[in-house]
């Protein structure tokens, strides 16, 4: 019988070095774009990601991320994205389609492209809740693009 502790496990690889990193960050609610903009460089700096193989670019909201990002991954020359930004209610009667349109349309860029997207887009009832968010959200969108560019590159070497 198969014992839990007798099979190989992947463990999670959080080390950046080499790895190129686009990030795409929607202007709309521009304050909590560039805090996360902020926490998340430093923790992909952290995990050894040199400045030089990260490329930003900015987009006018949340909609417009997908696109952006879908680009990026076509290039071939990332091997992760993170997508940043806040969808905030109070600020628009179409909370709803913002928050999840650009939800799905990120979630399927890494789906049809292989190309890992962390998906670091608040989405909150107002402007104080996002900026209590954006240290946190940040740093855990580094993580996940190294930790998921590492794994992507590893299941593709079995
Ligand atoms: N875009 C955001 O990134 N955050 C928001 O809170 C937001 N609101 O409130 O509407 C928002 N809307 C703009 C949208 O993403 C598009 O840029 C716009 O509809 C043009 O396509």
């Amino acid at each position: 019988m198969a014992r839990k502790d007798d099979i190989e496990r992947l463990e999670p690889d959080l080390n950046g070095a080499g790895l190129r990193i686009g990030i795409v960050m929607s202007r709309f609610n521009q304050d909590a774009g560039e805090g996360l903009l902020s926490s998340c460089a430093a923790a992909l700096a952290k995990h050894g990601v040199r400045a030089r193989d990260i490329r930003v670019v900015t987009v006018p909201g949340a909609l417009e991320v997908p696109l952006a990002l879908q680009k990026m991954a076509n290039t071939g020359r990332f091997d992760a994205l993170i997508a940043l930004g806040a969808v905030i209610r109070g600020e628009t009667y179409h909370f709803e389609i913002v928050a999840s349109k650009s939800a799905e349309g990120i979630a399927s860029v890494a789906l049809d492209t292989g190309v890992p997207v962390a998906n670091g887009v608040l989405t909150t009832d107002n402007d104080g809740q996002a900026l209590a968010r954006v240290a946190r959200k940040g740093a855990d969108c580094a993580a996940v693009a190294v930790e998921m560019a590492n794994l992507m590159r590893r299941l593709g070497e079995d």
